[in-house]
């Protein structure tokens, strides 16, 4: 019996020296450390800012240098370990281009993107029953093709891609109505909608796909409905060729996304909405590396019947909520 309780002592003894009274995890040790630094440090870096600044910029600069210097503080940053983050931000903008926003990968590992859309969505909510946001992404393009509803988003497909089969077997309809918080159907809204091939890459990362491949713009018709062909989407890795990947390594992490297709939903007098719906059959759904999921965003797609276009369906209405 005596052996079931945990030496406490022992415990303590087997961590390795290099990790023990570093300050971190540990309160008492972590204000006593704090001492050991100019007090009047961060003081003086918040005093700096002039009466003229940006007037939001100077009422948040207080706390972001705060934040930034007591982390420093309680963990001892070493010019070493700064210079090493220094960097991966540079290496970060040295990636990123039109068609790659490594900076913003960044974010998203971190969690930040969630964080703020959620922060934001909850700031500007008018109603509890619009339908919930989800982060932008680094792959959207904002010029995508204005599309006849009923049509697909699936360009050039034939035998000749080497997905094609699996394109047949996903191939999907996708419908539903936009209305607004009062139950409404709305004309004219647009749905801007855009999500990966079946290997997993956006249009822009894949030099085999044709401009603007999965991506389209469609308008919602009198009776507030949409209407149109893509794929029910595939779990795919994050790039992690990048500053974001050897993050993900350092930290242990894997870089899979749930399958997710995109929208941007907008029409007058309403919030756009930018969200993504998720397909339930996906592995990745309660561990996403971006930490996106939202349980009402996640879908289920039923097998559709007599339409030669398509295996799978999903109805979906998205809830506007007004201006
Ligand atoms: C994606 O496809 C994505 O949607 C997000 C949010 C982050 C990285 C890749
Ligand atoms: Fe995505």
């Amino acid at each position: 019996m005596g052996q079931m309780i945990p030496d406490l002592a022992a415990a303590s003894r087997a961590v390795p020296a290099k990790f023990k009274s570093n300050g971190i995890s540990n309160g008492i040790n972590g204000a006593s450390k704090k001492c050991q630094y100019d007090p009047t440090f961060t003081q003086k870096v918040i005093a700096a800012t002039g009466p003229n600044a940006h007037p939001r910029l100077a009422q948040i600069f207080p706390s972001l240098v705060r934040h930034l210097h007591d982390f420093a503080r309680e963990v001892n940053l070493t010019v070493a370990e700064w210079s090493a983050a220094v960097d991966l931000l540079n290496d970060c903008g040295r990636m990123s281009d039109d068609r790659r926003n490594e900076t913003q990968l960044l974010c998203d590992i971190l969690g930040l993107e969630s964080l703020v859309d959620e922060i934001t969505s909850k700031q500007l909510a008018t109603s509890t029953t619009q339908t919930p946001s989800a982060i932008l992404g680094p792959f959207y393009r904002s010029d995508a093709p204005f599309l006849p509803n009923g049509s697909s988003i699936v360009q050039d497909l034939s035998p000749a891609v080497p997905w094609y089969e699996q394109a047949q077997a996903d191939s999907a309809f996708l419908s539903g109505r936009v209305l607004s918080t009062d139950g409404k159907p709305i004309e004219n809204a647009v749905v801007d909608v855009w999500h990966t091939a079946p290997n997993g890459l956006y249009e822009q990362q894949d030099s085999d796909q044709p401009e603007m491949n999965f991506r389209g713009r469609f308008r919602t018709d009198q009776q507030g409905r949409y209407a149109l062909y893509a794929l029910r989407p595939v779990p795919y890795p994050i790039p992690d060729d990048g500053p974001a990947g050897r993050l993900l390594k350092m930290l242990d992490r894997h870089p899979n996304r749930p399958g997710h297709i995109h929208f941007i939903v907008s029409a007058d007098d309403h919030r756009p909405l930018t969200t993504q719906l998720y397909d339930s059959r996906d592995q990745w759904v309660d561990n996403d590396a971006v930490f996106a999921v939202k349980d009402e965003l996640v879908v289920k797609f039923e097998p559709r019947e007599g339409d030669p276009e398509a295996r799978w369906e999903l109805s979906y209405d998205f809830v506007l909520g007004r201006c």
